[in-house]
């Protein structure tokens, strides 16, 4: 036995195996005869990871020599998907593995399927997250992400009765061989106590103290030599204890507080509904900050000797107001621990950081209740102040704003309770402020950040979202990446996205229609396979597959298609011999768990899916599925198999999408309002070859502005006062007939009511045209061949060209 004589960058089948076998021995001390499949996948990635440490050391030590200035992506989430045969196909080992496991008389893709899927994630900002990784390693931008290690995830989704229950997600029960733990890389984060002001600067003695200790896991470029690493934190209950009962000598409340502290990396967003759920989520942002900026300290220090020199050498990117914290904390470690004066610590985290905005909605716009920051965090919110009236005396004050002005840009919201406007923070702070698709960075400029775009309108960009294909079709559909070899002269476009352009020669040609039908067919194939196992229902693959995945959320409207849905059961019912085009309704996503209104719909989608799936008179007609737990892996088996993408927001809610663009990208139509990025979907793929529908954003504001009521459109219109009286009233929830009165008979605050009818001509539009298959799978082809655009490498050149100033590794910083 032996594992890689390390010249070989690239083992063959026998070594591999030779590899695992090693691995599964002497690392997890299991004979292969007993070992289970999860055995044989930590061998395999233990074995997987060999291969790429030597890429990611390497790539330190080019960091190093070079002094390359590089980007410290700080989110709160990552939504990373499975590893292992990520990391075979970004190093080309994907054939060796599948040959050493037939060897082991096993299956790979067997095997990889007993990888858990870390939900460290809510949605889509913790997706593109990840795909700005993927991105970053395979551009050679040096990067280093940092988060959160969630012990227990986000929660794992069950339906029971139809409705959502959470459950603790165990991802870490069978080991995380694709992660280093760094025991040694542990930083100190404090809370509370008290501040000290009689000094300059102001002494903060804080009551708490927890250590958070590194996890690193390797992101390895695709086809590179770079391997990039994606920090985690977990907080551990070291030899600092709550300061105050340890010295009177009470070491037992010590250590209570102590377990306490390390609730802080068990779970993502703790149910906010309470208070303590506010204040457990406060510490964590600050955990994440306070370790990052402090690592990020001490590795300028090993390539610089001073601190003056860190807006050169370090980017720090805010991933949403969540890390916003960063801001203070530096502030903080500049002044107190540096001396250095408040100005010049200010200009240089003027210099260094930046931030994204992923959201228009209040509601996700973070504010933290003054009292409460001065509980935790005194020393910050003394920071805080400081920024406020720098900029309203240097800045605001000078340009000769009223009162009313400074209320409105002030960090300080003032009222019953005063908060910190942490999305504030984060405009003055930074010296780019990027939305995240055309239309939310116009909205975001006109509307929310308006009175600041007026003080610095440089400061504003956009930077359109993207996906990496590497992930969305590699990986996720091996047959449609061969499909693309063969008719692009090869795997370029994986890559260079805009290579899929050349498709557009081809998409009148009726073989390469039939070749690509056949892919989807069977993605389709695959995913009814899975519907069949996990949840007993049969789907049939030649209906139209209609998909809507992603959060449940109102601005969303999932409510919405199931509006739809009932219509055409209905219609069905009234003219059953009609030529009715079958189609499967596919829906799959998390609720909030304080969030009342997503998990009723959640509860409506199931109760409609028994009721219409049991009645035999629509013979097949429509199916609805809700597939349970949603997630990176769920992903990358749903979208390669839908016909049908769902992105049916309410115009100017939906900040960009990405599933949108995964979707198009493996040739399924968009059916979407002029909201996000499906206005740039339409600019790419043109007109006829995607369903928009609804009101535009004017027409919306519009309507809100002459106080919009429901009922003019409930009452206009038989067919959709027919549905809403049916699900009101109890049609699908018989045992509890009021049960969907309140979510049919709201405010509609997201407007559905108004866009039901040309969402319902929209699906007509759809019926047509699947019925034409020359016609859709060209316009499937279409679709294709114009996402080059959408390719989150072009999202982080853009990056690093307007906001970060960040140059990748040159060919010639590279090792012979
Ligand atoms: O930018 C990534 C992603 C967008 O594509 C979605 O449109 C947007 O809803 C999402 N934003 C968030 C932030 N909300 N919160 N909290 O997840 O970002």
């Amino acid at each position: 036995l032996t594992t890689y004589d390390y010249i070989n960058p690239k083992p063959d089948a026998e070594l591999v195996r030779k590899s695992i076998v090693y691995k599964l021995i002497f690392i997890l001390g299991i004979d292969p005869k007993d070992a289970t499949p999860a055995d044989w996948l930590n061998a395999a990635m233990f074995a997987a990871r060999d291969l790429s440490t030597e890429n990611f050391l390497s790539t330190r030590q080019i960091h190093e020599k070079f002094k390359k200035r590089t980007v410290y992506y700080l989110s709160m989430e990552f939504l990373m998907g499975r590893a292992f045969t990520n990391s075979l196909i970004n190093q080309d080992l994907y054939g060796a593995f599948e040959q050493a496991f037939k060897e082991l008389g096993l299956n790979l893709a067997d095997i990889s399927e007993q990888e858990a899927d870390p939900a460290l994630g809510n949605g889509g900002l913790g997706r593109l997250a990840a795909c700005f990784l993927d991105s970053l390693a395979t551009l050679r931008v040096p990067a280093v992400g940092y988060g959160i290690r969630y012990q227990y995830g986000m929660f794992k989704q069950e339906i029971v009765d139809g409705k959502q229950i959470e459950k603790p997600d165990l991802w870490l029960d069978n080991g995380m061989a694709w992660q280093f733990a760094r025991p040694a890389k542990r930083f100190p984060v404090s809370f509370g106590g008290t501040l000290d002001t009689s000094h300059y600067p102001p002494r903060w003695k804080p009551a708490e103290q927890i250590n958070a200790v590194a996890y690193d896991e390797i992101v390895p470029a695709f086809g590179g030599q770079i391997a990039n690493p994606l920090r985690l934190w977990t907080a551990h209950t070291g030899d600092l204890f709550n300061l105050a009962s340890f010295n009177e000598g009470d070491y037992f409340s010590s250590m209570e507080a102590q377990m306490k502290n390390e609730t802080i990396a068990n779970v993502l967003y703790p149910n906010d509904a309470t208070a303590v759920g506010r204040e457990l989520r406060l510490k964590q942002e600050y955990f994440l900050v306070s370790a990052s900026v402090q690592d990020i300290i001490a590795r300028h220090l090993c390539r610089y000797d001073s601190i003056h020199t860190l807006p050169e050498d370090v980017a720090i990117h805010l991933n949403d107001t969540h890390p916003v914290l960063a801001i203070p904390e530096l502030m903080r470690i500049l002044i107190d621990d540096y001396y250095l004066p408040f100005d010049q610590a200010w200009a240089m985290c003027q210099k260094i950081f930046s931030y994204t905005n992923h959201t228009l909605m209040s509601e996700a716009l973070e504010k933290w209740s003054v009292d409460m920051m001065a509980q935790l965090l005194p020393r910050h919110l003394d920071i805080i102040y400081k920024i406020n009236h720098h900029f309203i005396e240097n800045v605001v004050r000078p340009q000769g704003y009223d009162d009313d002005f400074i209320r409105r840009v002030s960090i300080i919201e003032e009222g019953e309770q005063r908060q910190v406007r942490m999305a504030w923070l984060a405009v003055i702070a930074s010296h780019k402020v990027n939305g995240v698709a055309k239309i939310h960075s116009d909205l975001m400029v006109s509307s929310l950040f308006a009175d600041f775009a007026a003080l610095f309108p440089e400061r504003f960009t956009n930077v359109t979202n993207g996906v990496t294909p590497r992930r969305w079709i590699a990986v996720a559909n091996p047959k449609l990446a061969r499909f693309l070899d063969k008719h692009l002269g090869g795997s370029g476009w994986l890559t260079d996205l805009n290579q899929l352009n050349q498709l557009n020669k081809l998409v009148d040609n009726k073989d390469i229609q039939n070749e690509f039908a056949n892919v989807k067919h069977a993605a389709k194939v695959r995913l009814a396979e899975y519907i069949q196992r996990e949840m007993n229902i049969t789907i049939n693959p030649n209906a139209l597959f209609d998909v809507q995945i992603k959060r449940i959320h109102a601005y969303k409207r999932q409510s919405m298609n199931v509006l739809h849905i009932v219509h055409r059961y209905n219609q069905i019912l009234n003219n059953p011999n009609a030529d009715w085009q079958p189609r499967v309704f596919i829906l799959a996503g998390k609720a909030a768990s304080s969030y009342n209104e997503a998990k009723q719909t959640i509860r409506l989608i199931n109760d409609i899916a028994y009721f219409i799936n049991h009645d035999e008179r629509v013979r097949d007609l429509i199916k609805v599925v809700f597939i349970p737990n949603y997630s990176v892996s769920l992903a990358e088996l749903i979208i390669p198999a839908a016909d049908l993408s769902e992105q049916i927001s309410l115009a100017g809610k939906e900040a960009s999408g990405t599933s949108n663009m995964k979707f198009a990208l493996n040739g399924a139509l968009t059916i979407g309002t002029l909201d996000g990025a499906n206005v740039e979907i339409l600019q790419h793929v043109g007109a006829e070859n995607i369903f928009i529908f609804g009101n535009t954003v004017e027409q919306v504001q519009t309507l809100y502005r002459n106080g919009y009521n429901p009922y003019d459109f409930i009452d206009n219109d038989p067919e959709l006062a027919q549905v809403v009286n049916q699900i009101a009233q109890g049609a699908f929830s018989p045992d509890e007939p009021h049960r969907y009165h309140k979510l049919m008979h709201n405010r509609d605050e997201f407007q559905r009511y108004a866009d039901f009818r040309s969402y319902v001509n929209a699906q007509a539009q759809v019926d047509k045209l699947y019925r034409q298959p020359e016609k859709w799978y060209r316009a499937a082809l279409v679709n294709m061949a114009n996402m080059g655009y959408f390719s989150s490498d072009r999202s982080i050149e853009d990056y690093c060209r307007e906001i970060w100033r960040i140059e990748p590794v040159s060919e010639q910083e590279l090792p012979r």
